[in-house]
């Protein structure tokens, strides 16, 4: 057991996460994210994962929407986010190096279905799961048999339940357990929010963060994590790095954001990218 905690230890612990970018570096060094969710009515939280990518540094960000047409006021509030529908995106899916899927997405046959066309088509690029993407999984809609490539399954205590058969209260009962058995059973990493975010590898190795607090229980906090770990792994930093640097920066954004009177009442999801963007440059 890790705890995650000042900013100086996280800089030694991740130093890829931190290392000053080459100077040479241009866009495709920096990866690109695919995130496939944003149903009709949901596509807040799609743009709020795809914030949270850019704002982290990835060189390019392609929303993949589950809805036709696109809903074109959303190009012009945030223009660096490539909108694109979901169905054609995801036939490139290979000239992404990750995918994020789920945020918003929905539990309609035809969103289910962009993501089964996803694992098919995804190779083995790292692939961030979340919210009705794990609904899918635990329905049994889309198979827990996937290739070589890495899989993080991000699920609050409810969906790790649902994951699990079993209830949240149970989940939250034994929190490293819950991890140790989804990062079994699924053979991914597992990121198992809430106060205390647990993370285990796919061997079972776990530890707990503990940066981030109540500020971070509202709606689309989620999707931001979702977001940030998608964009660091198209980075290509290694998910040992990766993923608990991004739990660490995400919560360490929300406790800045505090600190400085926008929080714990009040804080908006919107406000965690450029939180994060700044830990980022200054850790
Ligand atoms: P959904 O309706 O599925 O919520 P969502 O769309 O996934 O929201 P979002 O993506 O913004 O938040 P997420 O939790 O993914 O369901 C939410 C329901 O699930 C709740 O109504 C509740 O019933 C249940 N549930 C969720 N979390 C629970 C918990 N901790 N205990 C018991 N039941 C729970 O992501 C939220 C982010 O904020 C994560 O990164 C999380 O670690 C962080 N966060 C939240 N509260 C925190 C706290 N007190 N301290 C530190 N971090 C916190
Ligand atoms: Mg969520």
């Amino acid at each position: 057991l890790s705890h995650l905690s000042g900013s100086s230890v996280v800089e030694q612990q991740f130093p890829l996460v931190f290392a000053v970018r080459d100077p040479e570096g241009h866009k495709g060094t920096f990866g690109s994210v695919g995130i496939l969710g944003g149903a009709p009515g949901m596509t807040g939280a799609v743009i709020l994962a795809g914030r949270a990518a850019l704002k982290s540094g990835v060189g390019k960000t392609y929303l993949a929407l589950a809805q036709t047409p696109l809903p074109v006021a959303y190009d012009s509030n945030y223009p660096e986010l490539m909108l694109h529908e979901a169905s054609g995106l995801i036939e490139s899916a290979s000239s992404m190096t990750a995918w994020v899927a789920g945020c918003g997405l929905g539990q309609a046959p035809a969103a289910l279905a962009l993501l089964r066309r996803l694992f098919a088509v995804r190779a083995e690029l790292p692939l961030v799961l979340d919210a009705d993407a794990l609904n899918a999984l635990a329905q049994g809609e889309i198979s827990n048999t996937w290739g070589k490539g890495l899989v993080v399954l991000t699920p609050h205590p409810t969906e790790a339940a649902r994951l699990l058969q079993t209830d949240t209260r149970t989940i939250q009962s034994d929190r490293a357990q819950a991890a140790q058995t989804l990062a079994h059973r699924y053979r991914a990493w597992v990121v198992l929010k809430g106060a205390g975010t647990i993370i285990c590898s796919p061997e079972g190795q776990w530890q707990i963060n503990t940066t981030g607090n109540v500020s971070l229980a509202t709606g689309g906090t989620g999707d931001v994590l979702s977001g940030l770990l998608g964009s660091l792994l198209a980075q290509g930093i290694p998910a040992e790095q990766a993923i608990p640097a991004g739990v660490w920066l995400h919560g360490a954004a929300a406790d800045a954001l505090v600190s400085q009177g926008k929080g714990p009442i009040g804080l908006t999801a919107g406000e965690l990218p450029d939180a994060i963007r700044d830990l980022r440059n200054r850790v």
